[in-house]
C-alpha cells in the first residue's frame, strides 16, 4: 500500500518551527585484532554510538548552475523539469505521455515505513525529509556553445519533436554564459562548438566564474546555488607536488596561470570559495588533491565523480549480486557504442582513459569482499570499450558480458543488451543529485563526547547511489555496490527522523 506523507511519533524526535531534531543510536561494531594466550584472533565487540541530528527544515529558493549547460544533459534536464511544472503531455505513436520524473530516486521510488494489518506500507523516498521541488529550481549554468536551450535540444535529438515544440517557447530565451574553455583538456573534436569562452588568465576566469554566481543569484533571488559539471569529460590532469597537491599550491598555481589546472578544477575552486556545493558528473580528476584540502578547510560541500546511470549501474548490482551469491565473475566485458557528442569527444585516447578508469574500479569492493573465491589482489579480468557511432545519436548501445565460475568448476556467461537514450537516464540521476547536495548541506549531527554540532564531511559521500566513482574523504572506504549506497542514504535520512535503519527482518511476523 502506498501513502504520501507520514510523521514519526517518538520521545527521540522533535520537530520544533526551524528544524526536526533526533536522538539515535548507531549499533556497529569494534573490531580488535588481539594476541590472546599467544594466538592472534579477530573479536568482534557490538557497540552502540548515540548520535543526534538536526535538519533545518526551511527550504530555499534553489538554483542551480550547470557546467555545459546546453549539452544533451542539460537540455534534457531544463526540458524535463519544465515539462513537469507545466504539466505538457506530449503525443507518441504509442499514447498522449505525460511528464515525470521517472529514474529518479528522490521523486520516484518510495521507502518502506512499516506495515499495517499484514500489509506493506510504502512512502515517496521525498517524504523523509523537506526538499526543494524540482519545479522551484531556477536552472542557469554556462557552457562554451552559446546555443540557446531550445536549439540545444534539437540538436540533442532526445525528446519527441511534439514534446519540442511545446517546449521551444520556454527555453528558446535560455542562453549559457561563456565557459572556460581549454581545448588542451578536452577532444580537438569539440573545438568547433567552443564560441562562448571566457577570456583572459586562470586568476580571471576563476573570478568570473564567482561573479557569474553572485549575479545568478541576485538576479534570480535564490537562496542557495548548486554547481554541477555536466560538461564535456577532461582528461585527467597531473597532481604534481606544488603544483595541485595541496590548498596552497593550488590556489598559487591559478595566480601563476599554470596550465595544468583544468577548466573544471578552476569552476570547483570559484564553487569552494563562494560556499557554492560542487558536484561532478564527468569521470576526469577534478578534485585533485589540493582542491579536497580546498573544501575541506572551507568546509564546503564537494561531490562526485561520474553519473552512475545505465551500464555501471546494472554492474554495480550484478556483480554485488554474484559475489553475493558465492559466485565468482572472472571476466566482464563492457562495450559501448553511442553517436552524441560525448561519444564524440570520448573517442579521443585521453578523454576516454578518464572514462575507461571511472567504469573500470566499479567492483573492487564487491571482489574484495569475498576472500573464499579471490586471492589477496585477485581480479576478474574487466575490459571497457567505448565506440562513436553518429547514426545511433543518444541512443547508447551497452552490451555487456559476465563469466563467472560455478559449482564445481563449471561457467556461467550471461549477456546484456541495453538501448537507451544516455541522457533520459542522467538527467535524474543530475536532479538527485543537486536536491540531495543541498539537503545534505541542511543536515547538522553530532556523536555523543562530541560537543558541537557539525555537517556531515564537505566530501559528500552520502551522494555515491548517484556515482560510478563515489568521491570519498582520505582513509575512507569506497562502496559501489548500489544495494549499500541506497541503503546508506535511505538510512542515514531515516536517522534524521528517528526511524531504525531499514533491516528487512520483519520479526514481528516470524
Ligand atoms: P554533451 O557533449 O552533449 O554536453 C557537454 C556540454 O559541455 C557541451 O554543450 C559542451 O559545449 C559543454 N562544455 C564543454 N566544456 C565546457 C566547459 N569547460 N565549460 C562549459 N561548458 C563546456 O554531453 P552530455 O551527453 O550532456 O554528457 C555530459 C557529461 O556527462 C559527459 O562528460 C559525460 O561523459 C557525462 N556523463 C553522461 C552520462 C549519461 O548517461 N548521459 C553518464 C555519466 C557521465
Ligand atoms: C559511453 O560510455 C558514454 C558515457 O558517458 C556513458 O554513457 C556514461 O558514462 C554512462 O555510463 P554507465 O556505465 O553508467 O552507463
Amino acid at each position: 500500500m502506498f501513502i504520501e506523507s507520514f510523521k514519526v511519533e517518538s520521545p527521540n524526535v522533535k520537530y520544533t518551527d526551524n528544524e526536526i531534531q533526533s536522538v539515535y543510536n548507531y549499533e556497529t561494531t569494534e573490531l580488535v585484532h588481539e594476541n590472546r594466550n599467544g594466538s592472534y584472533q579477530w573479536v568482534v565487540k557490538p557497540k552502540t554510538v548515540k548520535y543526534e541530528f538536526k535538519t533545518d527544515i526551511h527550504v530555499p529558493k534553489l538554483g542551480v548552475m550547470l557546467v555545459g549547460w546546453g549539452g544533451n544533459n542539460g537540455a534534457t534536464l531544463t526540458g524535463g523539469v519544465i515539462a513537469n511544472k507545466e504539466g505538457i503531455s506530449w503525443a507518441t505513436k504509442d499514447k498522449v505521455q505525460q511528464a515525470n520524473y521517472f529514474g529518479s530516486l528522490t521523486q520516484a521510488s518510495t521507502i518502506r515505513v512499516g506495515s499495517y494489518n499484514g500489509e506493506e506500507i510504502y512512502a515517496p523516498f521525498k517524504s523523509l525529509l523537506p526538499m526543494v521541488k524540482p519545479e522551484d529550481i531556477v536552472f542557469g549554468g554556462w557552457d562554451i556553445s552559446d546555443m540557446n536551450l531550445a536549439d540545444a535540444m534539437a540538436r540533442a535529438k532526445v525528446f519527441d519533436i511534439d514534446l519540442q515544440k511545446q517546449l521551444r517557447p520556454y527555453m528558446e530565451s535560455m542562453v549559457p554564459l561563456p565557459g572556460i574553455y581549454d581545448p588542451d583538456f578536452i577532444a580537438a573534436n569539440q573545438g568547433e562548438r567552443a564560441n562562448n569562452v571566457i577570456k583572459g588568465t586562470r586568476k580571471e576566469q576563476v573570478q568570473q566564474i564567482i561573479k557569474d554566481i553572485r549575479e545568478f543569484k541576485e538576479k534570480n533571488k535564490v537562496d542557495r546555488v548548486v554547481v554541477l559539471w555536466t560538461a564535456n569529460t577532461e582528461r585527467y590532469s597531473n597532481t604534481i607536488v606544488g603544483l595541485n597537491d595541496t590548498m596552497e599550491s593550488l590556489l598559487a598555481s591559478v595566480e601563476k596561470n599554470e596550465s595544468e589546472i583544468s577548466p573544471s578544477t578552476l569552476y570547483a575552486i570559484a564553487c569552494v570559495l563562494e560556499n557554492v556545493p560542487f558536484v561532478n558528473g564527468s569521470p576526469q580528476n577534478t578534485f585533485v588533491p589540493g582542491l579536497i584540502d580546498l573544501a575541506i578547510q572551507r568546509n564546503c560541500l564537494i561531490g562526485g565523480d561520474d553519473f552512475k546511470s545505465g551500464q555501471t549501474k546494472m554492474k554495480s548490482v550484478l556483480v554485488d549480486f554474484l559475489v553475493g551469491a558465492g559466485i565468482k565473475p572472472t571476466s566482464i566485458v563492457s562495450y559501448n557504442h553511442l553517436g552524441n557528442n560525448d561519444g564524440m569527444n570520448l573517442s579521443a585516447p585521453q578523454t576516454f582513459r578518464s572514462k575507461e578508469i571511472s567504469k573500470s574500479n566499479v567492483v573492487d569492493d564487491m571482489v574484495s569482499s569475498n576472500g573464499i573465491l579471490y586471492e589477496p589482489g585477485e581480479h576478474p579480468d574487466h575490459v571497457v570499450v567505448i565506440k562513436y557511432v553518429p547514426y545511433v545519436g543518444d541512443s547508447k548501445r551497452a552490451m555487456d558480458e559476465y563469466t563467472s565460475e560455478i559449482f564445481m568448476g563449471g561457467k556461467s556467461t550471461i549477456v546484456l543488451h541495453n538501448t537507451c537514450e544516455d541522457s533520459l537516464l542522467a538527467a535524474p540521476i543530475i536532479l538527485d543529485l543537486v536536491l540531495l547536495a543541498e539537503l545534505s548541506t541542511r543536515i547538522q549531527l553530532k556523536a555523543e563526547g562530541e560537543g558541537k554540532f557539525h555537517s556531515f564531511h564537505p566530501v559528500a559521500t552520502i551522494l555515491s547511489y548517484l556515482t560510478k566513482a563515489p568521491l570519498v574523504p582520505p582513509g575512507t572506504p569506497v562502496v559501489n555496490a548500489l544495494s549499500k549506497q541506497r541503503a546508506m542514504l535511505e538510512n542515514i535520512l531515516r536517522a534524521c527522523i528517528g526511524l531504525a535503519p531499514e533491516n528487512n527482518m520483519i520479526l514481528e511476523y516470524k
